[in-house]
């Protein structure tokens, strides 16, 4: 069997999914990418890799004998509307270069998209999976571009590319950097160590969320499925829950009853939220594919909080 490459293997996503996929391929089966730091302990083959260049990106595909490729190195929302050349540069350019380097090689690729990819004008109840796409953040612009970019070498060159619109994601593994569901993760550290957490969005931002576990397991079960049966690629709407604020802090007093929300509104984080869908309707993705979501609100609540309260022990 040819091997899988993950770029950005020590993101939020890629953090979960190597070992997901070592687990269920064999850790030789599976090259874990690094950019900037090497990781301290890897019990599988990993390589430093910038996707900004495209013959690093070539050599280790041949060198390993890739056939799959889960492309996540990306900045988030809120860092890219801070950094946008950077953020076209990373999540366009590398994409673009993975792209190519797929064509030449016949390899597969994984490609996450995110709710991000809607606008303002996006039905905000029940996004269709097909539907209006005008985003106003250079995250959603290089977000629905780089759904268009794999459909185009799908329908061009026959590469096999498939995506998710992923939600926010909450994980006790790795913290997120400079996205705007960010605060779903924040406020479970700060609810356990000081009872007490300042949200920077407004208490009712609805918002659809996902629990990493269930991010991972989607990520592979669309790649593993069999494609006769796609009548999309880029991307499946996914969905485990849609909630806001406050409905994440009146679950967590159920485990800590003192636990204290406050808010100090971010006009840009709010900006992009606002711009967003509140509930994406994900029912392609489960008659396409089978998708169904493990954890809800309370499980997964509980969940975070009995994992971080071991981490941070
Ligand atoms: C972000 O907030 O930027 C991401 C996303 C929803 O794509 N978590």
């Amino acid at each position: 069997m040819r091997r899988i490459l993950v770029t950005g293997s020590l993101g939020q996503i890629g953090s979960e999914l190597v070992p997901a996929l070592r687990e269920r391929h064999g850790a030789q089966s599976v090259v874990a990418s690094y950019h900037r730091t090497k990781p301290d302990v890897d019990d599988g083959l990993s390589e430093y890799l910038d996707c900004t260049d495209p013959q690093q990106i070539e050599d280790v595909v041949q060198r390993y004998d890739i056939g799959v490729i889960y492309h996540l190195a990306a900045l988030l929302s809120a860092v890219a509307e801070a950094k946008p050349q950077a953020a076209w540069d990373v999540n366009m350019g590398s994409l673009h270069n993975v792209l190519e380097v797929a064509r030449r090689n016949g390899c597969a690729l994984f490609f996450p998209s995110s709710i991000g990819a809607f606008g303002p004008n996006t039905p905000k109840q029940g996004t269709p999976q097909d539907t209006i796409q005008r985003p106003n953040t250079i995250y959603g612009v290089t977000k629905v571009s780089g759904e268009l970019l794999c459909d185009y070498y799908t329908t061009r060159y026959g590469i096999d590319t498939r995506g998710l619109r992923f939600p926010g994601l909450i994980s006790h593994v790795t913290v997120p950097g400079g996205g705007t569901t960010d605060y779903a993760v924040d406020i479970f550290y700060q609810a356990i160590q000081h009872r007490r957490y300042t949200c920077f969005l407004r208490p009712d931002t609805r918002l659809d969320m996902m629990y990493m576990p269930d991010a991972v397991r989607a990520a592979c079960d669309v790649m593993e499925t069999d494609p006769t049966a796609l009548k999309h690629r880029n991307a499946f709407n996914v969905t485990a829950m849609s909630i806001t604020p406050e409905e994440l802090a009146v679950e967590i007093r159920n485990h800590i009853p003192n636990f204290v929300m406050e808010y100090e509104v971010d006009p840009v984080r709010q900006a992009i939220a606002d711009s967003w869908p509140q509930s994406m309707d994900d029912s392609e993705a489960r008659a396409q594919w089978r998708w169904s979501p493990e954890f809800d609100l309370s499980r997964m609540t509980a969940e975070m909080l009995k994992k971080l309260r071991i981490k941070l022990t």
